[in-house]
């Protein structure tokens, strides 16, 4: 296998809760996976990132894990995930699994016996004692809130950067460096092609000094990107990612251009490629629930300085944790169809790996729920009690609220009209979009002109075209809500992208013959419509371009 065999290659991510039911419990699982996995060799990925499915309480779906060697009884078995990887491997899929060791769950055996100081795990977590009667420091959580819970049992704090359900381990205790390692050999060797890592940024913890006042994440300058970070991931190459040739794609959050060029250099053997969140954060002062009105300006400045900056980048629009792309960057009520093709060919056109989240492919949008007793998200669910703890005005944070809840990326998946979406035969455990009725797979599949198809044509496109898949940027135009860049292969093919990610018409910087067009137009003229992007292919020699 080629060291850089990932390059090229598309990815999609599942949401496993989400995704598909196969016995009507209504929560997503692995033969729901397994029953689609012709779908998505369809519409033409490569990898398949699923989120979180080991065992959990599920305080944060997943995201606190309680045994990093089972499945979480809710997705099926152990037998169900192997036959998944073999079935996938069929189809020409691979697996990424989603790794969560800044923190275990509470209920994980470690922290239990971590707590009784049962060697070896005495030290596994982060523990300290109060000081008189404050906490070990003032640190400020993820979540908004506190990062330090007291154990009586113990006697002391240990600190928690999520929820207080989610103890942080402990980096600088060999002894977790090495069952983490342990728990990467399990799944490798099972023959999942590599890991999503969460959070991997903020493992290794300086100290525990007081943070300087800001207003979120105080305490953050101890362990964002901190140097041991460095040392940790060159350690974890060496002893089990190189081995199996893994792909690891770190999530990274706050991180530099400068950060983010070092933790992906080929050369220092640290991860494969790094989710930055600068371009998720220009529709907000800093931290989401700070927002401002999006401004596509903006977003492609950012997006830009990004493709300059980095050798090899991570696109991607939408997770688990975002809103989704179509209510926040495109028009879902006026422009459905040719802002989701727009933000489909930006996504597949920019240099890097695509990451595809399930149901962008379908034009899924934010969650209509009416009410906080329909939203399941811990993070939400802390936020609006900091809201209601504060008298904060209410009618403005239920609008925040709606725009940013996390839930909106995790309602389950629109397969077909009928009640439960095709996705479940019983109660979902999250409200369906209602405009599942109008907007599924089975619709879209039969519509030549859906975004679904219109995916599925670009996913084929960008598999054939090099300058695609590996070709270099080159920004050609920037100005207001108007972008456009060529792709250029080694072997000279080049290609030219124009978007106009707004509500009023443009004039373009660039005219010819479309490959693919959000309006599915086979020319651009001069005029770029609402929501008008297409990919161009070589100018004509004659024709004159004012880039
Ligand atoms: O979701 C966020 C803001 O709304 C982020 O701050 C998020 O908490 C951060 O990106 C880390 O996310 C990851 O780790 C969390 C988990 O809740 C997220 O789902 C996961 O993607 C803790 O494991
Ligand atoms: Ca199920």
């Amino acid at each position: 296998m080629q060291e850089d065999w990932w390059k090229g290659k598309v990815i999609y991510q599942i949401y496993p809760r989400s995704f598909c039911d196969s016995n009507g419990d209504g929560i997503g699982d692995l033969r729901g996976i397994i029953r689609k996995l012709d779908y998505l060799k369809e519409l033409g990925v490569d990898l398949l990132w699923i989120s979180p499915l080991y065992a959990s309480p599920n305080y944060d779906n997943g995201y606190d894990i309680s045994d990093y060697y089972a499945i979480h009884p809710d997705f099926g078995t152990m037998e169900d995930f192997d036959r998944l990887v073999a079935e996938a491997k069929k189809w020409g899929l691979g697996i990424l699994m989603d790794l969560v060791i800044n923190h275990t769950s509470t209920a994980h055996p470690w922290f239990q016996k971590s707590i009784r100081k049962e060697e070896p795990y005495t030290d596994f977590y982060i523990w300290r004692p109060g000081r008189g009667k404050k906490k070990p420091n003032n640190w400020t959580g993820f979540f908004g809130g506190d990062t330090w819970e007291y154990v009586p049992e113990r006697g002391e704090y240990y600190l928690h950067l999520f929820a207080k359900e989610q103890a942080d381990l402990n980096f600088r205790n060999p002894r977790v460096i090495e069952a983490v390692e342990k728990v990467m050999d399990f799944w490798l060797a099972k023959g999942v092609m590599g890991f999503r890592c969460d959070v991997i940024n903020i493992i290794h913890k300086d100290s525990l000094e007081n943070g300087r006042f800001r207003p979120v994440l105080r305490g953050s300058e101890y362990y964002l990107s901190r140097p041991g970070l460095h040392s940790l991931l060159k350690r974890f190459h060496r002893n089990v990612w190189e081995k199996y040739r893994a792909f690891t794609v770190g999530e990274t959050v706050f991180v530099s251009p400068e950060e983010a060029k070092k933790l992906t250099d080929p050369k220092r053997g640290e991860l494969t490629a790094v989710f930055a969140f600068a371009h998720m954060e220009t529709d907000c002062f800093g931290v989401k629930w700070f927002p401002r009105p999006f401004s596509p300006a903006r977003f492609f400045k950012v997006l830009a300085k990004w493709q300059e900056a980095l050798p090899w980048n991570t696109v991607y629009f939408e997770n688990h944790d975002q809103p989704r792309s179509l209510s926040r960057f495109g028009d879902a009520d006026r422009y459905p169809r040719e802002s989701g093709k727009a933000l489909a060919l930006l996504l597949l056109s920019l240099r890097g790996t695509p990451f595809i989240y399930q149901g962008q492919e379908l034009g899924m949008t934010n969650f209509d729920f009416t009410a906080m007793d329909q939203v399941e998200d811990v993070e939400s669910h802390q936020i609006w009690g900091i809201v209601e703890k504060f008298h904060l005005p209410k009618r403005l944070y239920w609008k925040v609220m709606r725009a940013k809840s996390r839930d909106n990326a995790r309602t389950p998946m629109q397969w077909t009209g009928e009640a439960g979406g095709g996705f479940s035969t019983g109660r979902p455990w999250l409200g369906m979009n209602h405009n599942h009725v109008e907007r599924n797979a089975d619709k879209e599949g039969q519509d030549p002109r859906s975004l679904l198809n219109f995916y599925r044509r670009l996913l084929a496109f960008h598999r054939s075209s090099p300058a695609l898949r590996e070709g270099t940027f080159e920004e050609l135009y920037r100005k207001g809500s108007v972008w456009a860049f060529a792709r250029r292969s080694p072997e000279g093919e080049r290609l030219r992208f124009v978007i106009n990610l707004s509500k009023t018409a443009k004039k373009s910087p660039i005219t010819g013959t479309c490959l693919f067009s959000s309006y599915e137009e086979t020319e651009l003229g001069a005029t770029l419509r609402p929501y008008e992007a297409a990919l161009l292919g070589e100018e004509s020699k004659s024709g004159k371009e004012e880039a």
